[in-house]
């Protein structure tokens, strides 16, 4: 099979793959000691150098913004200055957090106004690969580029020769200009697969290009940073297992199949063995109809051993990992209605019933059992501690990524047994799938899709736990 990279700009007439790219993150203290994390208006050297740059929104002058990395168990705290023309704030997504961090506008805090700061300070309880995003206008602020990686490293890492973090990106740019197309609120976005971009990235470039060595053995930590694209991956030259799914550890490594799916908001740890011959390419490809593209690629270079290792161990468990009571939990229900080519006839929006087409004129197009937007009283009030199971009916023809904050939860499979832990689940279109958890974390938690467009023209609930 051959692999090849995808033109630059699917839309665009003609163009040749540039190169360099410039990085750089930033890390600046403040007078209080607390390191500064400041979203701006930049430009940034998103396209080839033929093109001009890119008026993008970040953290510091680049998107994906800068990498927090600490150890499990250590504190991260940042101060959020706003130099945005929008209120803004930043949701630390997987992070089992004390409430009044989750960064939710509307919900845990107030936007921060344009000209103002936040301080965030938290504990990081699990180790995991984790990311930051605007949570205010996210389905604008995310796709302006206002998103980065949070790691969390194991006291014991794996062994591993070396490790990548690729926050995979989905941008919409004017073919013409190479500005970040702003048509956000477009209904078309909206009441379809959300907004689907015309220029990947990894690490903010099209063309990322890694050193590696036959028989290396490698961590990668994947991030679907984008907005609403589903990638089906493989990874020609590379061979191994997922080692955890949304930062949290799998009892077991697991081999890695012929297409590994990671819905939007969703990560993968893998550990990978180099095994493409030296001189050869190895990387991280997307699955399209017409073939397999490069978003990734190592040139493979030189030998790191004659053999493979052995099958990795499991990653060391965090210490939520305990399962949720089924036989005692509270069964809850979530029907989701809606969008094109669904068969909504009405819901509620503001405590008035409004057929679809009123709707629509509303700005939304789905609904969370008959809620066309949050409520002022949350899909169910838990108490702290109880069990959980709850019942996701998706009755649109599209996939939704349903992520929860605050907890983490497993999914109830066909036979009654228990998933890995996830902060996010790729539910199909038609498909009915369950969730159970544990209401262990007291506060008001969003549940919500990662289609961020999606999440703000209807798809938006919470739940209580006191
Ligand atoms: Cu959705």
């Amino acid at each position: 099979m051959m692999f090849g990279r995808r033109d630059v700009l699917r839309m665009a007439t003609a163009a040749g793959l540039g190169s360099a790219l410039p990085g750089g993150g930033l890390a600046a203290a403040t007078d209080a000691g607390i390191e500064e994390l400041r979203a701006r208006v930049t430009p940034f050297r998103l396209l080839p150098d033929d093109y001009p740059m890119t008026e993008i929104w970040g953290y510091g002058p680049t998107a994906p913004g800068p990498e927090i990395r600490v150890r499990q168990g250590e504190r991260v705290a940042r101060r959020f200055v706003n130099d945005l023309p929008q209120g803004s704030s930043i949701h630390w997504h997987g992070i089992r957090i004390a409430n009044g961090m989750d960064g939710v506008s509307g919900l845990t805090q107030e936007p921060v106004a344009p000209g103002m700061r936040f301080d965030y300070d938290f504990e990081a309880p699990d180790a995991g690969t984790y990311w930051y995003h605007a949570h205010n206008r996210s389905w604008e602020q995310v796709a302006r580029g206002l998103h980065g990686a949070l790691i969390v490293e194991e006291a014991t890492p794996p062994d591993v020769d070396r490790e990548e973090v690729m926050v995979l990106g989905d941008w919409l740019l004017n073919p013409e200009t190479g500005q970040i197309d702003d048509s956000f609120d477009h209904p078309m976005m909206m009441s379809h697969g959300g907004r689907i971009g015309n220029y990947i990235t990894v690490n903010g470039r099209s063309d990322l290009t890694l050193p590696a060595r036959r028989h290396e053995r490698l961590r990668l930590r994947l991030i679907n940073a984008s907005n609403a694209r589903i990638f089906p991956l493989t990874l020609p030259g590379l061979a191994g297992w997922v080692v955890a799914l949304d930062g949290m550890p799998l009892d077991a490594p697991e081999p890695i199949g012929d297409v590994l799916v990671l819905g939007p908001a969703q990560r993968a740890d893998l550990i990978v063995d180099v095994v493409a011959d030296a001189g050869g390419q190895a990387g991280l490809a997307q699955v399209e109809e017409d073939g397999d593209y490069f978003l990734a690629a190592f040139d493979v270079a030189g030998t790191a051993a004659q053999t493979r290792r052995g099958t990795p161990a499991p990653l060391p468990p965090n210490p939520n990992t305990g399962l949720p009571d089924l036989s005692a939990a509270t069964p809850l229900r979530l029907v989701m209605a809606g969008g094109a080519m669904g068969r909504m006839q009405s819901a509620v929006l503001n405590g008035t019933r409004m057929g679809f087409r009123e709707l629509i004129a509303e700005g939304r197009f789905w609904a969370l059992n008959d809620m066309a937007a949050m409520t002022d009283t949350p899909l169910a009030e838990l108490g702290l501690g109880e069990p959980v199971r709850l019942e996701i009916v998706n009755e649109t023809v599209f996939p939704h990524a349903m992520h929860l904050h605050g907890m983490h939860f497993r999914e109830v499979t066909a036979d009654g047994a228990l998933g890995p832990l996830r902060d996010t689940l790729l539910v199909g279109g038609q498909e009915t799938r369950e969730i159970a958890f544990t209401a262990d974390n007291p506060g008001d938690w969003l549940f919500h899709c990662h289609m961020l467009s999606h999440a703000a023209s209807g798809m938006t609930t919470w739940l209580r736990v006191t």
